[in-house]
């Protein structure tokens, strides 16, 4: 079955002259990694070919490699269009899909939106770059040291490490012989993921140490726009360190609410490892995974009616695993 779809992909790759390839808006290192990895071993294989991997840049991936500036509505002849680490067109970042002749998706998010007759949807796979060293494994594709690290980065940032708990033994049999054939120094690569600015470590502590955590299991904290400007770091910060909060004992979820001055807007983060927390979000006109989910308010009167939710969410969990012992 995957074998089938992957060999359609290649095929799609051989024929057209001009692909382009893009991802999802707000890119993480797997979104990055996958489209310039894939970009770059076409052009190893191909080097005749036009490819393109497009979405607006982020300076903190530099290392992944440059995206390329297009304007896809002066692309000639017939263009394909790949989109890695996406599950809705509405998502796809920098590019208008409607101008190309042919489109699918490479991705490993849940969803049921058809890109194209070559779309391949792997919810069982630990990241979009996972599929891409699979695809490279079982395809003509080259591939360079390069192009393997940054597959290595982006399957290692999805994963957590290897901690989520989509990481399968095919993860480890995948990027295991990533290494063997490759050769890539991959204990000098986390550097690029995990280094922080002093700043942010120390911001990190404030979170540790102002953190609330009630009777049921919930951790929750308020993070005021002055906190933010007196440990120098963006409104995005809190989010990129969330998920460092997922191993305090008899905690069930946590929650970051956070003021994005700017935006005049309260972004709330939201993790779980047990209580299913997305109802809640979605009751707050929120939304996403059932064990990360977040929600965007106007009216900080809300605020005190989500943590109840998201606390009474924690209590119904931790009163299920009692009836299950
Ligand atoms: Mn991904």
């Amino acid at each position: 079955m995957i074998n089938n779809v992957i060999r359609k992909i290649f095929k799609k790759i051989k024929q057209y002259d001009t692909i382009v390839i893009a991802r999802h808006i707000s890119p993480d290192p797997d979104a990055i990694a996958s489209q310039i990895s894939l970009r770059d071993s076409i052009r190893l294989t191909f080097p005749k070919k036009k490819v393109y991997a497009v979405g607006a840049g982020v300076a903190k991936f530099k290392y992944f490699g440059t995206l390329d500036k297009i304007d896809e509505t002066t692309l000639e002849g017939n263009t394909l269009l790949i989109a890695c680490d996406v599950p809705n067109k509405s998502r796809i970042d920098g590019v208008d899909s409607s101008v190309f002749t042919e489109m699918f998706k490479i991705d490993h998010h849940p969803s049921d939106e058809v890109f194209g007759d070559c779309d391949w949807v792997d919810e069982s796979s630990s990241s979009a770059c996972q599929m891409i060293i699979e695809l490279l494994f079982k395809t003509p594709l080259k591939y360079d040291r390069k192009v393997a690290e940054n597959l290595f980065l982006g399957v290692v940032s999805d994963s957590d490490r290897f901690l989520l708990s989509y990481t399968t033994s095919r993860t480890f049999s995948l990027v295991s012989q990533l290494i063997d054939k490759t050769g890539i120094n991959f204990v000098e690569l986390y550097h690029y993921l995990y280094d922080r600015n002093i700043n942010e470590i120390k911001f990190h502590g404030y979170i540790s140490e102002n953190l609330n955590v009630t009777e049921n299991g919930l951790a929750y904290i308020n993070i005021s726009s002055d906190i933010l400007n007196k440990y120098n770091v963006d409104a995005a910060t809190p989010s990129n360190m969330i998920n460092d909060f997922s191993n305090i004992k008899d905690v069930y979820a946590w929650v970051f609410i956070t003021y994005d001055e700017k935006n005049s807007i309260y972004k709330i983060n939201i993790r779980s490892k047990g209580p299913v927390i997305n109802m809640t979000a979605a009751k707050y006109g929120g939304g996403g995974h059932k064990m990360a989910s977040g929600i965007r308010i106007k009216d900080e009167s809300m605020i005190s009616n989500i943590i109840k939710d998201l606390d009474l969410d924690c209590l119904k969990y931790k009163e299920d695993l009692v009836k299950d012992d």
